[in-house]
């Protein structure tokens, strides 16, 4: 371990990095310092751009609320799943990506290995008990060299990592409050969801649990 490592623990001793499989690491505890501000940063989102239940192409309403931030945000409705500049509720561009968005998705994809990373898209996902995210595959990017991280916030859950066939066998991966998940190389295109959530509490979020996607879509 180097030295800056050494430090980075001894301040965060809750600070552990997971690797799942080649290309996707877990990085635990790694939003916590930032909690703050990024609760604070997500309120101010929210409050332009609430959230909202999409429907799929297939016309099922998402038990998932969503909104974004950014110069892209991700949308879904009768006529596909895509990235639109404009919210379509608004009329409006999304707002634009909080710079703690920013510093905390470039240093984890630092940390994970993709020096670089520079998102212009960010998907805030809200959780409540029982709403769950089914198996899917993240393809609507333009460039799958790209790496995706993704911030839990709130409640518990546990995410589902499959492989690149939907049939696949998936490990459980429980992920908590402040835990951030790198995926990138070969593990980009892996199916994955996230099991319906149990009732819980948490001190910050209550009984939600919010989930920061990042990544560069256009
Ligand atoms: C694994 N959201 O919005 S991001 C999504 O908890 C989504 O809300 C999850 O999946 C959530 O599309 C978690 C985790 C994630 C994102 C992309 C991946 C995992 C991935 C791409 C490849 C493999
Ligand atoms: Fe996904």
């Amino acid at each position: 371990m180097n030295t800056a490592d050494l430090f980075r623990n001894a301040i965060h001793p809750e600070r552990r990095d997971e690797p799942l499989c080649d290309g996707a690491v877990v990085l635990r505890g790694f939003a916590l310092p930032n909690e703050t501000m990024l609760l604070q940063a997500i309120d101010m989102v929210v409050a332009q751009a609430p959230f909202r239940h999409l429907i799929t192409p297939g016309g099922f309403r998402m038990s998932v609320g969503m909104s974004n931030a950014g110069t892209l945000g991700w949308v879904s409705d009768r006529r596909g799943y895509r990235y639109d500049p404009i919210d379509p509720d608004s009329g409006k561009y999304w707002p634009s990506m909080p710079d703690i968005f920013l510093r905390l998705a470039g240093s984890a994809a630092a940390q994970a290995g993709y020096a670089g990373f520079v998102p212009d898209a960010c998907l805030i996902n809200r959780y409540e008990p029982g709403t769950r995210l089914s198996l899917h595959q993240d393809r609507n990017e333009r460039d799958f060299d790209q790496p995706i991280v993704s911030v839990s916030l709130g409640i518990p859950a546990v995410f589902l990592f499959g492989g690149m066939q939907r049939a696949d066998p998936q490990i459980r991966v429980p992920l908590g409050h402040g835990d951030v998940v790198v995926w990138g190389g070969p593990a980009r295109l892996r199916y994955h969801g996230v099991l319906p959530l149990k009732p819980n509490h948490h001190d910050a979020l209550g009984s939600s649990r919010i989930n920061l996607t990042f990544r560069r879509a256009g």
